[in-house]
């Protein structure tokens, strides 16, 4: 009998992570692998956030591969067309497209002693290695509210834009003040009747420094070899020295300063400004940038609505408060599935255990990376390896430059598999916990999805992101269990 068709490499998702991955195995020679992805396009995120204004708050020149830099942006902070478009001609440019396996949702993944097998929506097929890219903020969270079911109206979630749906004159309830909708409602505030925009946490805002990159620069960039490459880098290094201020939230005082002064001139309502006054440290959730949140919320036709939701009544949103507000559609904006992804549902290691059991709640890899008891594994922005301050298309290519070596590692020497040892995880992670406490991510008074169930920030990387390239060059079998071949 004929088994499934086995590959070397499965890629699961074709988003920055996954795509990232195709081109680097390509790049170093290995040609037996798939990228298998739900969606019929690539481009994870920036394929399915698609609502009005959306846009990445990374500057262009950062926010792309370092091996793929694209002179041609248009302006400083990309709109997600831009990086989209990005996205689907890396695979044209790299021959990526025999490898892809779009439209193919993975059910489920394990490993059989000896390779993964993997059931998906088009069949099973087996790999000696597993890379999961599915993406953090792939699955979109809705919250559970009581009476949604009899609501009657429009019901969609921002990572899920009813393009189909003209808001024209309706009563839109928006749910949510995170980054999703601080790019929307100014863009859909002119256009409805009312917006109510349900607040629960005002968020810390500051200037988007924003602006249209003019031909003449773009000319430079393509002219003038490394003239990208050195803005990048000073764009980096800006950033990095940003992070101080996560590591030692003192420093955030004078971004607090600067925000409340972003507010000051932007709402000149005494009363709607003292409720739109973040009440955490900055930094503890993500730090927004908008020009035109603050003046759409001081429109006519938008009320903001404090304190959550109680729940949903036939046309009406009711508030915390138990006053109603009679709307005919509900926008969630209420993030995604970060530190409960599906996907750790779905993989299951050497004894039998999910990821998700295996975890309890609070995610934990090695380097983010690699997971005690799941051979053959690696995590493209795993547990650990957000960043709350730079562009995570960096992290991706340092766990990437880790991968490549540790393949070449089980090539040269006839390694059938390896996982990280129990005790290298474990101190791994004592060493992220103690570093993350004094950040202003755990310290800073707030509750935000860098967070998980346990309360753990598990999400994020605690420190520099160059002291994670640090760590990342090179794969370190000695923290490893290493399985030679028979
Ligand atoms: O989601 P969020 P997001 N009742 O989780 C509220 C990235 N991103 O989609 O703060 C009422 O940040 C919740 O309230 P609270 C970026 O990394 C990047 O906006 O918990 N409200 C919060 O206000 C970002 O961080 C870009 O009190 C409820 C909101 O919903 C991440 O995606 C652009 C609620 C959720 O905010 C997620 O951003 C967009 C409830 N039951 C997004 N449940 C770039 O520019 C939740 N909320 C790259």
């Amino acid at each position: 009998m004929v088994g499934p068709q086995h590959y070397r490499i499965a890629v699961i998702g074709a988003g920055f992570g996954g795509l990232g991955a195709a081109i680097l195995l390509k790049r170093r020679g290995y040609d037996d692998f798939v990228v298998l992805d739900r969606g019929t396009e690539v481009g994870g995120t920036w394929r399915d956030n698609t609502y009005p204004g959306c846009a990445c708050d990374v500057p262009s020149h950062l926010y792309s591969y370092s091996f793929g830099l694209n002179p041609g942006w248009s302006r400083s902070f990309s709109a997600q067309p831009e990086i989209w478009d990005y996205l689907r001609r890396r695979v044209g440019e790299y021959g990526l497209a025999p490898h892809l396996r779009l439209g193919t949702e993975v059910h489920g993944a394990a490993w059989d002693g000896g390779r993964w097998v993997v059931e998906t929506s088009g069949g099973t097929l087996s790999a000696d290695v597993l890379i999961s890219a599915s993406g953090p903020l792939c699955e979109p969270a809705l919250p559970k509210l009581s009476g949604l079911e009899t609501f009657g109206g429009e019901v969609f979630h921002s990572a899920r834009w009813r393009h189909d749906l003209d808001l024209t004159g309706r009563r839109v309830a928006v749910i949510g003040t995170g980054a999703s909708a601080i790019q929307f409602v100014p863009e859909i505030a002119p256009e409805v009747e009312r917006l109510y925009l349900f607040q629960r946490t005002p968020p810390w805002v500051m200037p988007k420094a924003d602006r249209p990159i003019s031909r003449l620069e773009r000319r430079a960039f393509r002219a003038v070899p490394g003239l990208q490459r050195l803005a990048r880098a000073g764009i980096y290094w800006a950033r990095e020295a940003q992070a101080t201020g996560f590591l030692k939230p003192v420093v955030m005082r004078l971004g607090q300063r600067m925000s409340r002064a972003h507010l000051r001139r932007q709402v000149p309502d005494p009363a709607l400004r003292a409720r739109l006054t973040p009440r955490y440290r900055m930094g503890c959730k993500r730090v927004l940038l908008s020009n035109d949140y603050y003046p759409a919320l001081t429109r006519s036709n938008v009320e903001v609505v404090d304190g959550g939701v109680a729940g949903v009544r036939p046309g009406a949103v009711v508030t915390a408060g138990g006053t109603e507000r009679a709307v005919d559609t509900i926008i969630f904006a209420t993030g995604f599935h970060v530190t409960d992804t599906p996907i750790a549902q779905r993989i299951r290691g050497r004894d039998g255990r999910t990821l998700a059991e295996a975890w309890q709640g609070s995610p934990q890899a090695y380097l983010g990376t690699t997971v005690t008891g799941f051979p053959n594994l690696f995590l493209l922005l795993g547990p650990g390896t957000g960043t709350g301050h730079t562009s995570v298309v960096f992290m991706v290519e340092c766990q990437l430059a880790y991968v490549l070596d540790a393949l070449r590692h089980l090539d040269r020497t006839g390694a059938t598999a390896i996982e990280p040892t129990a005790a290298a995880q474990r101190a791994f992670i004592s060493t992220m916990d103690r570093k993350m406490a004094g950040t202003v991510w755990s310290a800073g008074g707030c509750e935000s999805w860098y967070q998980d169930s346990t309360g753990r920030v598990s999400a994020l990387w605690p420190g520099y992101t160059w002291s994670y390239r640090l760590r990342t060059r090179r794969f370190d079998p000695a923290h490893y269990e290493v399985v030679a071949r028979a």
